[in-house]
């Protein structure tokens, strides 16, 4: 089973500033704990980061044909990247949103998503845990 997780603009910054919001982990630190659940659980997992929007499509393009789920955590590119949703739709593989903060109980414009619509699912609110959450949550989707 093949799953991608994508990380959008400054999440590489994680762990540096706004710990109160984001916590404390670093980017590395979730990738190291995804990629041992990954391993205990038979997955083939690739992790990415990109601040380029154009570097996530091309990502997202590739995984057409490659991977059996995408996890996605676009970032600020979540509220407005139109590139980014017309590039989703085409998957025909699930697609889980995912995000480290509660974006409903944040400022207004981040309450609004380009991408849920067309997410099998949408995991926010849990920090670090919620990639977990979402790898696991793919993985039962996908052997269902
Ligand atoms: O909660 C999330 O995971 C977000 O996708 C994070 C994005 C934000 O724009 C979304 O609304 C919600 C921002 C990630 C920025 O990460 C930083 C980490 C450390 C320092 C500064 C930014």
């Amino acid at each position: 089973m093949k799953i991608i997780i994508l990380n959008g603009p400054n999440l590489n910054l994680l762990g540096e500033r706004e710990k109160s919001q984001y916590g404390s982990f670093t980017l590395k630190d979730v990738e190291t704990n995804c990629k041992q659940f990954a391993k205990q659980n038979n997955i083939d997992l690739s992790f990415f980061q990109s601040n380029i929007e154009g570097e996530l499509v091309e990502k997202i393009q590739s995984s057409r044909n490659r991977e059996n789920g995408l996890i996605i955590n676009a970032g600020g590119y979540t509220h407005t990247s139109v590139a980014i949703h017309d590039a989703l739709k085409i998957l025909k593989i699930p697609i889980i949103e995912l995000h480290i903060s509660n974006i409903y109980n944040r400022e207004e414009f981040r309450h609004k998503s380009l991408i849920s619509k067309i997410a099998r699912g949408v995991i926010c609110g849990f920090g670090e845990n919620g990639y977990i959450m979402a790898l696991s949550a793919m993985k039962k989707y996908i052997e269902k």
